[in-house]
């Protein structure tokens, strides 16, 4: 297992749309253990593969109050259900420190391969129905500053600029 680094906006890397997995081999076991390690480590309730600079459609997740059941969604495809939304506060391991509210469907029927590489169907409300909205996001290259309005998504670019001069002073 290894940690990997996360891409931090406005990383352009991050707007890359992610393609299919074609096998669950080796490879991308691999990949979902490595990121299950690096979500664990950085207290994240998921993490797409696109965080991490792998443009392939995977994404882990675990919103249980003791990080003790991880969810692996490989090629996954979501609809909603019924056409309630919901606003909910999101943060992003690629955002850190910022946080905001944004409105996604409530419930949602989710199709996925796991771990294993075998299909599986569930349905999500709630923080669990957010969090697939929000790393399936992800995948086609959308972050969550994207639903702000412009005033809001320049202060946040303008606050992570600072963060990465101070990161590597010049
Ligand atoms: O850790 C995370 N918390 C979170 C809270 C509300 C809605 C979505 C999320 S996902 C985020 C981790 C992350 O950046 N995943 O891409
Ligand atoms: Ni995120």
């Amino acid at each position: 297992m290894a940690k990997l680094p996360i891409l931090e906006f406005p990383d352009e890397r991050l707007r890359t749309i992610a393609t299919p997995v074609e096998a669950v081999d080796d490879e991308v076991r691999q990949l979902v253990d490595d990121m299950l390690e690096t979500m664990y480590d950085a207290r994240g309730i998921g993490l797409a593969a696109t965080q991490v600079d792998v443009h392939r459609r995977v994404i882990v997740m675990d919103v249980s109050d003791d990080q003790s059941r991880p969810l692996v969604m490989i090629n996954p495809e979501f609809t909603p259900i019924g056409d309630e939304r919901e606003p909910m506060q999101e943060g992003c391991l690629s955002i850190p420190e910022y946080y905001a509210e944004v409105p996604r469907a409530l419930k949602v029927h989710l199709k996925a391969l796991g771990r294993d590489g075998q299909p599986y169907e569930m349905e999500a409300e709630g923080l669990l129905a957010h969090c697939i909205q929000h790393e399936y996001d992800h995948l086609e290259g959308v972050l969550f500053v994207d639903y702000l309005s412009v005033l809001k998504r320049d202060r946040v670019m303008k606050k992570m600029q600072k963060r990465h001069r101070q990161m590597q002073p010049a």
